[in-house]
């Protein structure tokens, strides 16, 4: 197989493992290439931190296309998390369909919600505009509340059925997106975990993991960096989901097991040695 490229486009949170600090290890120890836009730099990530410093980059993203497009270079998969702005969102669009080629893999992860809240940055228009960029994405990972505010529906809170979740998804396969995982699900209290769908086969398939009780942060974008890095090296998106799900739960047990503030992010790092044998092994 030859050797992938990654776009990653994510703000920079200097302190708390989230975004690009987290994206860049976990793609490129999977021995995929990760180049970045970072669309903010934060002194830290927005939750639970008070009195974080702001930089937005909006101004900067279009440039630094600009100068791409005289260089030869393409991406494999282009890879967008948390945008710092409204505007961003629509630039982000263009930036995509300036630098996509025929393959390359669309990833979007809609940062903007969790437990029924959206993120207090944003306003309450982001999540109609979030649709529109998700509407050109091979893979979207919304979790629950995400995909019920891209849908303009009431969150619910779990236990969920398989009717409901199937439902939402089937609802989600409205948007354009041609793949969702959606995170955040739970049949039960023991168990946590994702539902991958295919919306053109109607295939839904579930990976679990023991649940870890606490609110972890940057653990969307440890999952979805481990999506990425998996796709990358030619997993299918049932096997990425496995992946991903064991991954993201092994880290938070570490970190709860050290007893970190879930503010600091997980400890992903200790896992990625055995990470890479298993998407190793899954590629075989
Ligand atoms: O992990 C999501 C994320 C990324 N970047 C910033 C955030 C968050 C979630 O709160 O605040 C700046």
């Amino acid at each position: 197989m030859s050797k992938k490229r990654v776009l990653a486009i994510h703000d920079i949170s200097c302190f708390g493992k989230c975004s690009l600090t987290v994206a860049i290890p976990i793609i490129s120890a999977s021995g995929t290439e990760c180049a970045v836009m970072p669309t903010a730099v934060l002194s830290t990530h927005t939750g639970g931190f008070t009195g974080y410093t702001y930089r937005d980059l909006t101004d900067d993203l279009m440039p630094i296309t600009e100068h791409w497009k005289t260089l030869d270079i393409g991406f494999d998969s282009i890879y967008t998390g948390f945008l710092g702005s409204f505007e961003q969102i629509g630039i982000v669009s263009k930036i995509i369909d300036d630098l996509r080629l025929e393959d390359t893999i669309i990833v979007i992860d809609p940062v903007m919600a969790d437990n029924g809240v959206l993120y207090p940055i944003f306003g309450e228009d982001f999540p109609g505009e979030m649709r529109k960029l998700c509407g050109k994405a091979d893979v979207i990972l919304p979790n629950i509340t995400e995909a019920a505010m891209l849908l303009g529906e009431e969150y619910v809170t779990g236990p969920y059925t398989e009717e409901y979740i199937e439902g939402l998804l089937k609802r989600l396969g409205t948007i354009g997106a041609k793949n969702i995982i959606l995170t955040g699900v739970h049949f039960n209290s023991g168990h946590l975990g994702a539902a991958a769908y295919d919306v053109r086969t109607g295939a839904v398939s579930y990976s679990f993991h023991e649940t870890i009780p606490g609110y972890y942060h940057g653990t969307g974008d440890v999952f979805g960096s481990v999506i990425v890095a998996s796709l990358m090296n030619g997993l299918d998106l049932e096997r990425a989901n496995g992946i991903a799900v064991d991954f993201t739960a092994e880290s938070i047990l570490r970190t709860r097991n050290a007893g970190t503030d879930v503010r600091f992010g997980v400890d992903f790092e200790t896992g990625l040695g055995k990470l890479i044998d298993q998407i190793r092994e899954g590629r075989e």
